[in-house]
């Protein structure tokens, strides 16, 4: 008998500065009735999903990113609410959020709550994005460099709901090699959380290919490890700056079994037969039988690319 699991993406909309942790955690948490409502028993919430996506901001006072944007604890007073109707409701969540730990560290940072609450899991992310100066003559910043820490913890799966389950976060989806590590632990299902920039910071890339990009990779990096992947979105015009929405629950077999229609708060739900993957990982897929390292050696020892012609 398949193994079931009824699994949403819960997209929210922009999240402005001024708004106040109370205003995200209420959306949130009707999001996750919303959820309930549609049968599911995990939600997968956005990165950064309490507040606006700051680093798109050069803010000179460390202090007051510190106040304005970094959780000391989790949950605290401000987001118990969304833990105890998590609870209430029987559903287990991923959230992301920027996390300042008792040792002044800061992490951009995902966690796997529990459906009793409790935290089973926790990644921070390692492919940080953008840059760490400040570019006054862009358009907005990008300064995930400047404002978070490479994440310590690894890339690394649980037991959870029946399933083994990991975690990754936004630009990681863009590195085959985050994937292949979950994969190679066993992960049957990815969640990801993502904030990404309608315009690019660099060069007037076509929106439309940003979003090509999103789509093609979830895809193959879902087939290609044989896992469901969730990827969920904050989106629409934050303070006027546009992220994309498009959050995904894609299938092991590379389909796409829902995708959002809005930049709004929106939910997302696939009942994910989590078995689907088992004859793709014995035989397509079955790492053991196919896989050479010792051939893949330069994706380690390598950081950028280098001419190194045969000839
Ligand atoms: N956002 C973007 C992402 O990787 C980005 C940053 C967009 C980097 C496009 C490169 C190209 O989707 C985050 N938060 O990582």
């Amino acid at each position: 008998m398949a193994r079931h699991l009824k699994i949403a993406a819960a997209q929210l909309g922009p999240l402005h500065r001024e708004d106040s942790r109370a205003v995200a955690v209420s959306r949130l948490t009707k999001l996750l009735r919303d959820a309930h409502a549609m049968g599911a028993k995990f939600v997968v919430f956005p990165e950064l999903a309490l507040t606006t996506f700051f680093p798109r901001w050069w803010i000179e006072s460390q202090a007051e990113v510190d106040a304005r944007y970094f959780e000391k604890s989790m949950p605290s007073k401000d987001t118990q609410p969304l833990f105890d109707e998590a609870k209430k409701l029987g559903i287990g969540f991923y959230i992301g959020y920027a996390e300042l730990t008792p040792e002044g560290r800061r992490f951009n940072t995902a966690i796997l709550v529990g459906p009793d609450g409790s935290i089973v899991g926790k990644y921070r992310k390692i492919h940080l994005p953008g840059h760490a100066d400040h570019k006054p003559k862009a358009a907005f910043q990008h300064l995930e460099k400047n404002y978070f820490e490479v994440g310590d913890l690894g890339f690394r799966v649980w037991r959870y709901l029946n399933t083994i389950t990991g975690m990754l976060i936004c630009n990681d989806r863009r590195w085959p090699e985050a994937f292949r590590v979950l994969a190679l632990q066993g992960a049957e299902i990815v969640a990801l959380g993502f904030n990404t920039p309608s315009e690019n910071l660099h060069y007037p890339e076509p929106p439309a290919l940003r979003v090509h990009h999103h789509l093609i990779m979830a895809q193959s990096m879902a087939f290609q490890n044989a896992v469901w992947l969730v990827e969920t979105a904050k989106a629409g015009f934050e303070d006027g700056f546009r992220m994309f929405g498009h959050s995904l629950i894609v299938a092991p077999t590379g389909e796409i079994a829902a995708k959002s229609q809005s930049e709004e708060d929106e939910v997302i739900c696939a009942n994910c037969d989590i078995d689907l993957a088992a004859n793709l990982k014995k035989t397509m897929f079955n790492f053991a039988a196919h896989r050479r390292p010792e051939h893949y050696r330069l994706i380690v020892e390598r950081v950028g690319a280098e001419v190194t012609p045969a000839n």
